[in-house]
Formats: structure tokens, sequence, C-alpha cells
């Protein structure tokens, strides 16, 4: 065996690995009926933000806790952990995603069946994670407005592989001047009939919208009461 084709090998194994870890993880989520979120972008894109609002939103109404991966630094678990849930920081060191046994050995010690929702935000990359299974039940893949519109023509297996896109930070839309209908018509492109969310996190905008699916997925009818910059809502 040449060394091209031993790496071919390892590579599958490595998935195959995580596959049937990923499947003993969905099969504990379901058990326990926590609902797993799991969120994928590139660097910077706005993942940690939207989790904060998210976590803060839910705080009081439902019970939820949050996983974070990053090459290094605990920033993000200590942003995420001002909402006052349960999170864990994850430091990859050099791996550029996470992987289901990671979010395994994350979990220790919690009591999944005291958790609604639990969020798990992977390595800021569109490529690595997307052959991954954590065994969520929903994988959102998030591009924001700064990065352009041909995101999902570039990456194409991470949106192929999402069940929902959202669309981060629409608050700079017109000053980078992004063409949202450009965006959603690469998104169709790529992944027919992927729901497709717009969202500031900054300004609350697309929030509700981004809850009522979040519920409706879940299979919960019990939605928070959302407030906006700009209105109040029962969504
Ligand atoms: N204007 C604006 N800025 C945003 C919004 N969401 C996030 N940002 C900013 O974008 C920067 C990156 O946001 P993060 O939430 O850290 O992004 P991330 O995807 O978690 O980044 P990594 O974890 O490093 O991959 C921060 O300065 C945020 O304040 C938004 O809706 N509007
Ligand atoms: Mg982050």
């Amino acid at each position: 065996m040449n060394s091209d084709s031993r790496l071919v090998e390892v590579r599958r194994n490595v998935l195959a690995r995580n596959d049937v870890a990923a499947r003993e993880l969905r099969q504990q989520f379901r058990t326990t009926g926590t609902f797993v979120v799991s969120l994928i972008s590139s660097p910077g894109s706005g993942k940690t933000l939207f989790l904060e609002k998210t976590l803060a939103l839910l705080q009081g109404h439902s019970r939820v806790a949050a996983l974070v991966g990053d090459l290094a630094t605990e920033n993000d678990c200590a942003r995420l952990a001002r909402s006052g849930v349960p999170v864990r920081q994850i430091v990859t060191g050099t791996v550029c995603h996470l992987e289901a046994e990671m979010v395994r050995n994350s979990l220790r010690g919690w009591r999944l069946d005291e958790l609604d929702f639990l969020f798990i935000e992977n390595v800021g990359n569109l490529v690595c994670p997307a052959s991954y299974d954590l065994g969520e039940d929903l994988r959102v893949v998030m591009m924001s407005v700064t990065e352009g519109e041909d995101k999902p023509l570039k990456y194409p297996p991470v949106f192929y592989g999402a069940d929902l896109a959202i669309i981060t930070k629409t608050d700079l839309a017109e000053a980078v001047e992004f063409d949202a209908e450009v965006a959603a018509w690469n998104i169709e492109a790529v992944h027919p009939g992927l729901p497709l969310i717009q969202v500031s996190a900054k300004k609350g905008t697309g929030m509700p919208e981004w809850l009522q699916k979040l519920f409706s997925l879940a299979g919960n009818n019990r939605i928070p009461t959302v407030q906006t910059a700009s209105r109040r809502s029962a969504i």
C-alpha cells in the first residue's frame, strides 16, 4: 500500500469510528429527550453572538446547555457562560473540527435528561466539520453578509449536509452591498429546499423566526416571548 492509499484508509477509519460514536450519541439524546443543534460557519461569522442571544432568550423557559469548540482559548466559553446556562469549551489544539468522541467526553457529569436543548458551536471552518456527524438533530450552516453571496457555491458539502441555513449580520448588508436574493439562489442551487433565515444577532432581527423554527422542529409549541429592539412579540 503506498502512502496516499494508506492516508485514505486512515481517514476512512476515522470517519467510520466517528459515525459509530455519533450514532450512539444520537440514541442517547433521543432517550433523554434532548434536542441537539450544531452550528457551523467560517471563523467570525457570528456563531457565538447568535448563540449568546439564543441562550439569553431561552433562559428561564427551557433547560439549555452549550458546548463550544475552538483550536485555542476559552474566550467563547466565557462569553456564552454569561447567559448563566452550563457551558463547556472544547479546545481542539490542531484539529479543525469537532468529533463525536470530543462531544461525548465533554458531556461527562451533565444530566442530559434535564436538558431540553444542547447547542454545539463547531470550530470556525466551512470544510472539515461537514464530514463529522455529532449526533445532532439540527445542523445549522451560517454565513455572514460580509463573506459574500457565493459561499454556498464554493463550499457545497457543508450547505448540502445542513438542515437550515442562516445568513448573519444583516444589519451590515447595505454597507457591504450584500445581495440576499443572489445568496438565496446560491443556497437553493446547492441544496434545493433548504430553509433559510436571515438574522442580525446584534439587532435581534430574525431571532423570533429562528426560535419559531427551532421549537417547531423540536416538536415543542411552548415558544418563549421574544423582545427585539423594534418590537415585543409572542411568536
Ligand atoms: N454588526 C454585527 N456584528 C456581528 C453580528 N454577529 C456577530 N457580530 C460580530 O462579529 C464578530 C465575530 O462574531 P462571533 O460571534 O465571535 O463569531 P464566531 O463565528 O463565533 O467566531 P469564531 O468562534 O472565531 O469562529 C464579533 O465582533 C461580533 O460582535 C451581527 O449580527 N451584526
Ligand atoms: Mg465563536
